[in-house]
């Protein structure tokens, strides 16, 4: 191998290596993730601050509470640090004061929302409007192992639910009573939508709990096209990995469409909805969609 070949082999080399690090270099200096990044499609809908902490509360759609599914998110922040605590271990308790008792409503535990450093999400069914004298209050809980870090609660209006229904409680056929939330399709569509709702129970005043291998039957009419109804719809199923009721639902065009459902237990007992037949055109438990 000649001198000059060597030489050339090296400044080749060197060429490469040098690209390479400037390429590095560039690439790293895709744009960090800030706390408000992970919040900037959310809409605030309170703050609470205790001592070093603060929680600030979220929602996705509107900056209320509503009767109904609400899906919340969290972030905590350390005063003191000015830094955003990246693994809380959170839990809050929902309650509504009224003026001759109170309550508690469906809710789920608080879990890290999937790819984010200091977001946290889960959520609240609210059974009940607050009015003038009659209130929730949502108490917050962070712990680290027995040591809680920072307990705060704050007063929240829920406001009636307007609008399409997508919640329905009932008393059921074995006289317990139940609470059924629609969460998708959240965005319906002409064709096959995913369906996923949660079905509660009330166990007492304070505690609702996630029913379990129940069917949901769904027939999805048009009324104001001869209560048409569509082919390859799928009944509602439990699943346990997300104690919710999965389903689909095929809207074969836009418009009203009447979700007429029929809630039924284990054994295929029915405990609540009629089926559309005769002179029956709507169950008596349904969620709407319109699109
Ligand atoms: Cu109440």
């Amino acid at each position: 191998m000649s001198l000059l070949n060597t030489k050339f082999k090296y400044f080749t080399l060197f060429i490469i290596v040098t690209a390479t690090l400037i390429t590095s270099c560039s690439k790293d200096e895709v744009k960090v993730v800030t706390a408000q990044d992970e919040v900037s499609a959310l809409q605030p809908v309170d703050t609470i601050t205790k001592g070093n902490y603060s929680f600030y509360i979220f929602k996705k759609d509107t900056g209320d509470f509503v009767v109904g599914y609400n899906e919340v998110y969290i972030q905590v922040k350390n005063n003191a640090t000015g830094k955003y605590v990246e693994d809380a271990n959170l839990s809050w308790k929902p309650l509504m004061h009224m003026t001759s008792m109170s309550h508690a409503c469906p809710y789920s535990a608080i879990s890290k929302v999937a790819n984010t450093n200091t977001l946290y999400k889960g959520y609240f069914i609210f059974i009940m409007a607050s009015n003038s004298s009659e209130y929730w209050e949502i108490a917050y809980n962070y712990v680290n192992g027995n040591d809680t870090i920072a307990k705060v609660s704050n007063q929240v209006t829920v406001a009636a639910s307007t609008g399409k229904v997508r919640y329905k409680s009932f008393k059921g056929a074995d006289n317990i009573s139940y609470f059924l939330a629609l969460v998708e399709p959240s965005k319906p569509q002409v064709g096959t939508n995913d369906v996923k709702a949660y079905l509660y129970k009330k166990v007492d005043m304070l505690t609702f709990s996630p029913v379990e291998n129940y069917t949901i039957q769904i027939d999805p009419r048009m009324p104001d096209m001869d209560n048409h109804t569509s082919p390859n719809n799928v009944n509602l199923t439990y699943d346990s990995f997300t104690q919710s009721y999965q389903g689909k639902v095929n809207l074969t065009m836009t418009g009203y469409w009447k979700i007429n459902l029929i809630v039924q237990d284990a054994s295929n007992t029915v405990l609540k909805g009629e089926a559309i037949t005769g002179t029956t055109t709507a169950s008596s438990i349904y969620f709407e969609l319109e699109f």
